[in-house]
């Protein structure tokens, strides 16, 4: 591994407990990714960028900002990323997946907070992520209440801008989110110093709309009954890309996609003929939460798709580039945002919907619904999305976890059950 402790150094990052951070990791990584075989060979991107995952994107960004350019560190996948990059402005995701941050959190947080925001709110004040360092601005949303009040505490040493995400989907709520984005649109101007255009703004819909594509090629690939690649390793795509760079990310998605698909002609699978398919939906995993997919990985099934903001609400839905004013701009980019279905709508028929539709183009044989531990919303959601799919025939399995390994066990016994029965089904 390259050096990068005068980086973090400069960064006033806590070395010593970051060393503590950068031990477990690669035994995190050796556990979960290296021990699969027959993976497709362009996952060396991917591999490289875990490995260093707090030095190579991290320098990059460090160098960005020397020429003048602005980091905006995000937390959900409803902040457009195309006002920012047409804005010459970098994207950058912060929610935190890791155990290691979730006691920082704790110190300042409700225990019965959920992980993904203890974690988040840790990696901050423990100063030992430098993506958390590096961001000139963050961006918050009001989506859930744990968010918008952690907001108020990540924002006390850090600009933070907060859009306000509708909760509701009715006409008039497209026109506020399209206004809030206009409003948001000048704070980005002012943060980075550079307009927007409507030929910065259809260039930069352009650029995330072909990482959309690119991610949508790999997913693609996974609905084949000759399954081209792990979940765990489409899993760790999607989280590298909330990271990187637009067009790369682009290229390096197109670059496995077609490995994916040459696999696929021929006949290459990772799995053994019959292995069940199982489609997982609820709350995002943040790198390097990658227990669910190992766990099921390793009970004799395989991940085929995930309905999650890490996962198809990511990539799904284009924005439509044809509008030539910005007003259209900003409208389109609102269309297309709001077919999210995150579990802060009210109500929210479109993600039961969303989840029987991807059931069956992924050759689902079940589901897993899994929310983290102290999310309201979508623990409560859970019992629809249960009786939805038992009616379509469906089976599916409703899970809580966070991000410790104490329930690894418990969770393993019951993925095992479930699979067991979907294989004598
Ligand atoms: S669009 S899912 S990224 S809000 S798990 S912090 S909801 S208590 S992450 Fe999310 Fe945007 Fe929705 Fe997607 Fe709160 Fe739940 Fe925690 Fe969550």
């Amino acid at each position: 591994m390259a050096d990068y402790v005068k980086m973090w150094e400069d960064l006033g990052m806590d070395l010593e407990t970051h060393d503590l951070l950068c031990q477990v990791l690669p035994t995190a990584v050796g556990d979960v990714f290296m021990t699969q075989e027959n993976r497709p060979k362009a996952m060396d991107f991917w591999d490289l960028v875990i490995s260093e995952v707090h030095g190579i994107r991290p320098a990059e960004l460090i160098e960005e900002q020397k020429k003048g350019r602005k980091v905006f560190g995000t937390f959900c996948v409803f902040v457009p990323d195309e006002v920012i990059v047409a804005a010459n402005g970098i994207v950058t995701g912060l929610c935190g997946g890791s155990q290691f941050w979730v006691p920082g959190g704790e110190a300042v947080l409700p225990k019965n907070t959920c992980p993904l925001i203890k974690a988040s709110v840790g990696a901050r004040l423990g100063r030992t992520c430098p993506f958390f360092r590096i961001a000139d601005v963050y961006v918050g949303e009001t989506t859930c209440d744990g968010k918008k009040k952690a907001y108020e505490i990540l924002g006390q040493d850090v600009p933070m801008l907060i859009m306000d995400v509708p909760q509701m989907k009715r006409p008039k709520d497209i026109l506020k989110w399209k206004d809030e984005i206009a409003e948001f649109a000048e704070k980005v101007e002012e943060i980075t110093g550079n307009r927007i255009t409507v030929e910065n703004l259809k260039e930069a819909i352009r650029i995330i709309n072909e990482k959309r594509k690119a991610l949508k090629r790999v997913y693609e690939a996974r609905k084949s009954e000759c399954l081209p690649i792990s979940g765990r390793d489409s899993l760790l795509m999607t989280q590298i890309s909330f990271f990187d760079d637009p067009e790369r990310c682009a290229q390096m998605c197109n670059r496995l996609a077609d490995e994916l698909e040459e696999r696929i002609r021929d006949g290459v699978s990772v799995v053994p003929a019959g292995t069940k398919r199982i489609l997982l939906t609820g709350t995002p995993l943040a790198v390097p939460n990658w227990k669910l997919h190992n766990i099921i990985e390793t009970s004799g099934a395989a991940v085929v798709c995930e309905e999650m903001c890490t996962g198809t609400r990511y990539f799904e839905n284009l924005v439509d580039d044809s509008g030539e004013t910005l007003e259209e701009l900003f409208m389109a980019l609102s269309e297309r945002y709001m077919k999210n279905n995150c579990a802060c709508f009210t109500p929210n028929p479109g993600r039961i919907e969303d989840i029987i539709r991807l059931a069956r183009e992924y050759k689902a044989d079940g589901v897993i619904d899994c929310s983290l531990k102290f999310c309201g919303l979508y623990d409560i959601e859970k019992k629809s999305v249960a009786e939805a799919l038992k009616a379509e025939g469906i089976p599916v399995l409703s899970l809580e976890t966070d991000y410790e390994d104490s329930d690894a066990g418990q969770l393993r016994t019951r993925i095992e059950a479930f699979v067991e029965m979907l294989n004598e089904r």
